[in-house]
């Protein structure tokens, strides 16, 4: 296990020199932001990305996204040459040493909350989501601001999305998602990279949007598309744990082999599609994680792991769920659950 920290670049208030502070630190997990969706990422800056990490002791191995066009996901007529582009960032990657590509495939939204700084009783805020309060929300008005909502579409080119849309149940995105997969996972394959899907986040379909990476019936299906190693999963606990019937460490155990990136963090279930993200220990919410690393470390996971959204704590104000403060802390508790496992198992 390879314990890693999410780096957002330049515009990021925590930096390389902050991140190479935190016990156990051994690499970034970032993207290369100023490329449009679908383009290919330019070598040169690829390098350089790599060059600064490196610089501040840190590897530069793990990819979160390549971002999947929305053309891809619908299977429009421009889906080949975006494919095709994909497949050549997935080389450029590989050649410059990165091990794995996490992506996803959520119709229009990336993860949604309807809370950025919901106070807890300790002074901290953390993320919240509430079902009948998104649902209140019309994604196809002005103004709706919402972390995942890509801020980059105008009303009327989401309208268009949304109304194509219309067309694409989950059998079609699954079709959409084959198509991208048997393309893509030879590439990744030859180039020795695994490549990574992000579960829904939440994981069920929202805004009469399909949304089909939310469970492990799903997650058996999608690991059979393509049957290769490299066509894995980014485990996200608090993404698949929203849904309480998601056993977090069954799942663990019988996907670890499939497993090359974790995203751990732990949320608290206030009712029924309602919950606030918390701090990672076990106590403080309601995800066994615990169990789940143990199930992860018993399978033989050997991917990379890192600190999922953390709270605001001691004041900070950053990016949402990307602060310094509660991540950091988050690694060091993962990192030392599984100190233990390691040497228990000795
Ligand atoms: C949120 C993240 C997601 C994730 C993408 C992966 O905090 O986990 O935005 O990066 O869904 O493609």
């Amino acid at each position: 296990m390879k314990m890693t920290f999410r780096w957002y670049g330049d515009g990021d208030p925590v930096t390389l020199q902050k991140i190479k502070q935190i016990p156990t630190m051994t690499g970034i997990v970032s993207a290369i932001y100023n490329v449009p969706v679908g383009e290919v990422w330019p070598e040169e800056s690829i390098a350089e990305l790599k060059a600064r990490a490196e610089a501040n002791g840190l590897e530069f191995e793990v990819v979160e996204s390549v971002p999947v066009h929305e053309e891809i996901k619908l299977g429009g007529p421009d889906a080949p040459r975006l494919i095709a582009n994909y497949c050549e960032n997935v080389r450029r990657l590989g050649k410059a040493g990165v091990k794995c590509i996490c992506y996803n495939f959520m119709p229009v939204f990336d993860w949604l909350r309807s809370e950025l700084e919901r106070p807890m009783e300790d002074g901290a805020n953390s993320l919240a989501y509430d079902e009948e309060t998104v649902l209140s929300m019309d994604p196809s008005k002005e103004g709706l601001s919402l972390p995942g909502w890509d801020e980059s579409y105008s009303k009327d080119e989401l309208i268009g999305l949304l109304k194509r849309y219309e067309e694409i149940d989950e059998e079609k995105l699954f079709a959409n998602l084959k198509t991208f997969l048997e393309a893509v996972i030879p590439v990744a394959h030859e180039c020795g990279v695994n490549m990574a899907i992000h579960p829904d986040d939440p994981p069920w379909g929202i805004f009469g949007l399909p949304r089909i990476i939310t469970g492990e019936k799903n997650l058996e299906r999608f690991l059979k598309i393509v049957d290769l190693p490299e066509n894995g999963i980014t485990f996200c606990t608090g993404s698949l744990g929203a849904n309480p019937e998601n056993d977090l460490v069954a799942m663990a155990a019988k996907f670890a082999d499939r497993i090359h990136f974790a995203h751990i963090r732990n949320i608290q279930y206030t009712g029924e599609r309602r919950f606030h993200e918390v701090a990672h220990p076990t106590d403080c919410g309601s995800l066994d994680m615990y169990g789940i690393l143990k199930a992860l470390y018993d399978n033989g996971f050997e991917g990379y792991m890192r600190p999922d959204h953390g709270r605001m704590i001691w004041g900070e104000k950053g990016r949402y769920g990307y602060g310094l403060y509660d991540r950091a802390l988050g690694a060091v508790y993962l990192a030392g659950v599984w100190e233990a496992l390691e040497k228990q198992s000795k």
